[in-house]
């Protein structure tokens, strides 16, 4: 069966490796203006979508400008969500993101543990904005009957990130300063103590599983994309400067944040619908992204 599927953020990393028929990007739609959005859904009719659109940014960005961050994504979900809704989409799948987990709770985190607690404060505003994500999809669910799902991926990185130096996440980041510093001679500048640990999944994985959700997913509850295997910061540089071939010192720079300490998630219930999925191993992942940057470099997003 012919199916039209529609990804909103078509042009950001996760959005550009999906498969679909149709792709926009910010200078389509304006996803936070909602006659634009209206329109846009009552024209193209859609059959699916899959809505990667966000305002996104690592932890500096998070915590300098949760004003935008707050609006700009509660507006973009809210607007999508109901005009799909209008528009009789009968599919739908919602970006959440690692940072909804509570703070304070017990590990492993799992799609249970959402709303059971405060977001850390780095990043609340954001984390709120998309909670609501699942709010809506879950009344969505209940009193209109409509198959709209979300998805909880852990910290994504790859080829078409932002690889923007203050306001990335720290996989683009890191490769963008550690390029600067190998062509100019210099140190690499890296933040915080290196301790937090993180759950790295590459974008062409959960781009594969996002494929999988939109055919075959339909519970109310989010389904968390995780490798379930921590890394920590300081070994993330370690790997960026070998594959860069970065000969010079690190330094940590204790006047920028650590974030949160860890957010270990648990996969265990995408290990129950696909018990042979395997995930890029990080180190590879990191290559194909590297590659990707110099081959890419200065055509590449970085703000
Ligand atoms: O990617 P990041 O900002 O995501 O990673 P979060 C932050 C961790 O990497 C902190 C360290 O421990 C930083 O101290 N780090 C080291 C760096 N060097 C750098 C660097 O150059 N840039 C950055 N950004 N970090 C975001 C959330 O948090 O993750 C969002 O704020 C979202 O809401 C996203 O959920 C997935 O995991 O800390």
């Amino acid at each position: 069966m012919y199916t039209k599927r529609l990804v909103t953020g078509g042009t950001g990393m996760v959005g550009a490796a999906i498969t679909a028929d149709l792709k926009i990007g910010s200078r389509d739609c304006n996803l936070t203006d909602w006659n634009a959005v209206r329109d846009f859904f009552e024209a193209k009719k859609p059959q699916q979508v899959i809505h990667c659109a966000a305002k996104v940014g690592g932890v500096w960005a998070n915590m300098n400008q949760k004003g935008d961050f707050f609006r700009e994504n509660i507006l973009m979900n809210t607007f999508v969500l109901e005009a799909a809704r209008l528009a009789k989409v009968p599919k739908l799948l919602a970006f959440l993101s690692t940072c909804v987990f509570p703070d304070k709770v017990e590990y492993p985190l799992t799609e249970a543990h959402i709303h059971n607690g405060a977001p850390h404060y780095t990043n609340d505003a954001y984390a709120y904005a998309k909670r609501m994500t699942d709010i809506q999809i879950r009344a969505y669910r209940e009193q209109y009957g409509l198959k709209y799902v979300s998805v909880i991926p852990t910290n994504i990185y790859g080829k078409n990130d932002l690889f923007d130096l203050e306001n990335g996440h720290v996989v683009p980041s890191l490769i963008h300063r550690c390029f600067l510093a190998r062509e100019k001679g210099e140190d690499l500048e890296v933040w915080g103590t290196g301790k937090p640990l993180r759950e790295f999944i590459f974008a062409e994985d959960v781009a594969r599983l996002t494929e999988w959700a939109i055919e075959n997913y339909d519970e109310a509850e989010p389904i968390i994309f995780s490798t379930s295997e921590e890394t920590s910061i300081k070994e993330l540089a370690e790997m960026v400067v070998e594959l860069l071939g970065f000969k010079n010192k690190l330094i940590w720079r204790s006047d920028r944040p650590d974030g949160q300490l860890r957010k270990p998630s648990s996969h265990d219930k995408l290990k129950k619908y696909l018990p042979d999925f395997q995930f890029t191993p990080l180190y590879e992942g990191l290559k194909q992204t590297i590659e990707w940057f110099e081959h890419n470099y200065p055509n590449v997003r970085t703000h």
